[in-house]
């Protein structure tokens, strides 16, 4: 059976609570809930995290590393533009990962649009708000069946 992590960085377990304007009315709960749905019907099985902690997403990439998932959709929140060490973390894993953004970071302010795991990511997704996490699965699933 195929598996996804998704990895949900610091501030998202805020979403449909805070700044609707910007990420929308949906809260994370909501978004978990859709995704296990996606994966339900693909046969797939989903390990979900979020954290407001550097060192428990890099623990929790550790913890996977002798048993990789299929594939990682990860939206690293804030650490997007500044994480080495979780960029890092994800390189010693061998499987693919997808980057996701509810919004579009590069219509934002300038330092946004640098992120450090585009360059090693399968795909990169933003500005689909939360139908990017469905997008992703969807590009794993797809790559995972090219072999
Ligand atoms: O667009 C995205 O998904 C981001 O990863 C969201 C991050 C931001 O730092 C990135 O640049 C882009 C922020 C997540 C914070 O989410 C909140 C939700 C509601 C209220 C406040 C923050």
């Amino acid at each position: 059976m195929a598996s996804i992590l998704v990895l949900n960085g610091p501030n998202l377990n805020l979403l449909g609570r805070r700044e609707p304007h910007l990420y929308g009315t949906m809260t994370l709960d909501d978004i978990e809930q859709r995704v296990r749905t996606q994966a339900n019907a693909s046969r797939v099985a989903i390990d979900w995290l979020q954290t407001n902690h550097e060192g428990v997403m890099i623990d929790h990439i550790h913890s996977v590393l002798d048993q990789p998932p299929s594939g990682i959709i990860i939206n690293p929140g804030a650490w997007t533009h500044s994480s080495v060490a979780i960029r890092d973390a994800l390189s010693a894993i061998e499987c693919p990962f997808v980057e996701v953004h509810l919004t579009n970071i590069h219509s934002r302010e300038p330092f946004r649009a640098h992120s450090y795991f585009s360059d090693q990511a399968l795909a990169v997704i933003a500005g689909c708000g939360a139908f990017g996490y469905e997008f992703a699965m969807i590009t794993l699933l797809a790559n995972l069946n090219q072999g």
